[in-house]
């Protein structure tokens, strides 16, 4: 248990002498920038409430939206028109680029980090799995953070935020002693159900996680979240609709094979083909993964957004999935490209780049842009296979997010 122990002290640390070094105390105007899942959003609700209860009067708070990461030169404009003197970045990565130069910004996250920008400071959680222990979510990490700030009473009124982070990243089998102490304060029926609604928002075709945030900094308790008396919560049950309707739509998708790297990998790749705005490419993957278990699985979307293909990976233990996405790297991937976990990773490939990319990865002409009409007999053994098996598995909602940039 060392390394959590270790973790669990060197973070709170960490985040103490960042505080202590912001240039106006307690007056700093302090902005918040987010991950739109939910880890990511219970993550900034959590932070933001115990800066206010401990006296810190200046902050702002927003979710990434559709496609972006934090380091995308929009977002930085955005960040910088409003003209924050501290910058706090949540469970979207760690990149040797730039910021906002001048302003303090601490990354708090648990990807695999990529560098850390002059002058940041990163608490990370990436890691502990080499020590054995499960990865702690962004949303814990914050918890671990901000216990200096609060009395015990007003640190173990936020835990269910840290307890929405795990439920939606690791699971409900997560071996976390703040899961089991959340479970005795809360029943589990409203924090999972908490969980699929504040997940779906930023799935939609819009991937607008206004509403989840809102919500989140209203309630007090995960019931209040699920019940319908929040105004909110009508929109993220609109969102967990559309969504289900794209999913429902997209899981039709034939599964296609490559077993180019069976030798050198170790495992064949498996790949489902979609045309959806929504971001369901990666719940496609997940719900996939469990009828592949040796394979890796990925959602393959044509449609999220304008001028790329996104796609999701999901690996079975042992495989590096971020290693091999790297090794194959497409032109003109960006820098969130084969980002994530070793075990779930994924990328937005330029539609230029998309057919090399996937001949590279083994597949014919069935995952390229323009697929060959039906008509034609596919030189493929697998595409003209006749009708194919549904998967089983349901998608679960904790699927770890593949990373933290725009998949
Ligand atoms: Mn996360």
């Amino acid at each position: 248990m060392r390394a959590t122990a270790d973790l669990q002290t060197q973070a709170p640390a960490q985040f103490q002498s960042f505080l202590d070094g912001l240039p106006r105390g307690k007056a700093t105007r302090a902005h918040i920038l987010c991950d739109s899942d939910c880890d990511g959003l219970p993550a900034g609700a959590l932070l933001l409430q115990a800066l206010r209860l401990a006296g810190y009067t200046e902050l702002s708070i927003e979710a990434k939206r559709k496609g972006e990461s934090a380091w995308n030169p929009e977002v930085l404009e955005r960040l910088a028109a409003m003209g924050p003197e501290a910058l706090f970045v949540l469970d979207l990565g760690s990149r040797p680029d730039a910021m906002l130069p001048g302003v303090p910004t601490l990354l708090i996250d648990h990807h695999l980090p990529g560098g850390i920008p002059d002058g940041a400071k990163l608490i990370t959680g990436y890691g502990s799995e080499a020590h054995g222990l499960a990865t702690p979510t962004t949303g814990l990490l914050v918890y671990w953070c901000v216990r200096g700030l609060l009395s015990p009473e007003q640190h173990r009124e936020l835990l269910w935020l840290a307890a929405l982070s795990i439920l939606s990243d690791v699971g409900d089998k997560a071996p976390f002693a703040e899961l089991a102490e959340a479970r005795a304060l809360w029943p589990a029926g409203p924090m999972r159900d908490a969980v699929a609604l504040l997940n779906a928002p930023r799935r939609t075709a819009a991937a607008d996680a206004t509403p989840a945030l809102a919500a989140l900094l209203s309630a007090q308790t995960p019931k209040q979240i699920v019940s319908g008396e929040l105004p909110e919560t009508a929109a993220l049950r609109a969102a967990k609709e559309e969504v289900a309707t794209a999913l429902a739509l997209a899981k039709k998708a034939a599964p296609k094979f490559s077993r180019k790297y069976r030798d050198t990998l170790g495992a064949d790749l498996v790949a489902l083909r979609m045309d959806s705005p929504a971001q369901v490419h990666p719940l496609v993957a997940q719900t996939w993964r469990g009828r592949f278990r040796d394979s890796i699985v990925m959602g393959v979307n044509f449609g999220f957004r304008p001028g790329y293909v996104h796609f999701s990976a999901r690996g079975p233990k042992g495989v590096n999935v971020i290693q091999f996405l790297r090794e194959h790297a497409p032109a003109g991937a960006d820098q969130g490209y084969g980002n994530g976990h070793d075990q779930a990773s994924g990328g937005a490939v330029p539609v230029a780049s998309w057919d090399a990319f996937a001949a590279d990865l083994g597949f014919g002409p069935e995952l390229a842009l323009a697929p060959p009409p039906p008509s034609i007999p596919a030189p493929y053994g697998e595409t003209s296979k006749p009708k194919q098996a549904r998967p089983k598995a349901k998608a679960r909602e904790h699927s770890p997010e593949a990373g933290p940039a725009g998949r």
